[in-house]
């Protein structure tokens, strides 16, 4: 299905949320908030940084003078490892369930240099925030049902440290957005005895509008149904159902697609792109992952430049997300611009 220019919902297959697509609305005048602009860091150590090697964190611990990633366990972590069962907590009380929740958090430093990002790391560099990933991954799923690995990037989304990285989050329980996914994957399994990612990126491939990015094994589409203005869904081509079982081929083509799509994104508007991408990982404790494909999300928060951002507020807190660029002209601007960082051109 190509651009519609009516109003229209469309479907979050793997949710199972839908989106409001208002297309006519693009053109109103904005006259709202524009976000100050975070100056990127300049210098490739910062003495205040808790994230440079050398430098000693908020608990006293110092960072090895490390060369290329560098992970510690998060000295304010959501999730601690072991916790006695709480007598106080009762999941069979219906007005007010709650369960115990047990994991681990780490950090992920992606590079020693503060004042690099993704996009202006080689890919050579990427790969071993890739193999990073894997690796830490791989053990902690030896322990943990549901591994969540992310970035929050930029002082908009609420990043805490400019110093590249992203997080590790590992529990038993599964969080609420791989349960969704879960239950949406398996239906669509149950139907029609194939993976509904499986089936997307035949699809995608077949219609190209929404392709941004196409390679021998990953394929980068603004979804159907995005609700964030450049949001994009990066899916394993191949018959991948999490991290553990990438190859060295997959990962090396991986890195090259993350550099490529962090540089797109920073050329939209010539700025140091914020967003919170992740990894779904099927969990660990399924009798089948047939119906999983390993994907990472990327949710962008700018609308129309680098300060104006898209405020998921009244309706959509209170029904349901709404666009008015389509997911279609979206691809398109990510696809015509350059693949040179705007900082090399
Ligand atoms: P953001 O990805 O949201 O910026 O979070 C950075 C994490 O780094 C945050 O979870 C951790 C914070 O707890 N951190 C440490 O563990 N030690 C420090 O000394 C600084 C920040
Ligand atoms: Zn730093």
């Amino acid at each position: 299905m190509s651009n519609l220019e009516f109003t229209h919902r469309r479907r979050n297959q793997l949710t199972g949320d839908w989106v409001l697509v208002s297309p006519h609305r693009n053109n109103r005048p904005w006259k709202g908030a524009a976000e100050a602009s975070a100056a990127a860091p300049t210098a490739d150590h910062d003495p205040n940084c808790a994230l440079c090697p050398g430098n000693t964190r908020a608990n006293g611990e110092h960072n090895p003078d490390y060369a290329d990633t560098f992970v510690f366990a998060n000295d304010f972590g959501a999730l601690i490892p072991t916790q006695s069962d709480s007598a106080e907590i009762s999941a069979e009380e219906e007005l007010f369930t709650a369960e115990v929740a047990n994991g681990e958090c780490r950090v992920i430093c992606f590079s020693p240099v503060h004042s690099k990002t993704l996009p202006e790391m080689t890919q050579a560099e990427i790969g071993k925030v890739v193999d990073t990933w894997q690796q830490h991954y791989s053990e902690l799923s030896a322990s943990y049902n549901c591994v969540h690995i992310f970035e929050n990037k930029g002082e908009i989304m609420g990043c805490s440290q400019p110093h590249p990285h992203g997080q590790v989050w590992a529990h038993d329980h599964w969080s609420s957005e791989i349960a969704a996914e879960d239950r949406n994957q398996q239906l669509y399994f149950d139907k029609h005895q194939s993976a509904l990612l499986a089936d997307y990126v035949d699809r995608e491939i077949a219609e190209q509008v929404r392709v941004v990015i196409d390679s021998a094994h990953w394929l980068v589409v603004v979804p159907f149904w995005a609700a964030w203005p450049f949001e994009t869904l990066l899916l394993s081509k191949d018959p991948v159902a999490s991290m553990a079982d990438l190859d060295a081929g997959q990962k090396d083509d991986l890195a090259g697609v993350i550099k490529e799509l962090t540089t797109r994104y920073d050329n939209v508007f010539k700025c140091s792109f914020p967003y919170s991408m992740g990894w779904h990982n099927a969990p660990k404790n399924l009798d089948s992952d047939s119906h999983w494909r390993l994907h990472a999300h990327f949710y962008p928060p700018l609308l129309r430049s680098a300060t104006v951002k898209k405020h998921m507020v009244g309706y959509e807190m209170l029904a349901e997300s709404q666009r008015d660029l389509t997911a279609e002209t979206a691809a398109k601007i990510l696809r015509d611009v350059s693949d040179i960082h705007y900082k090399k051109g």
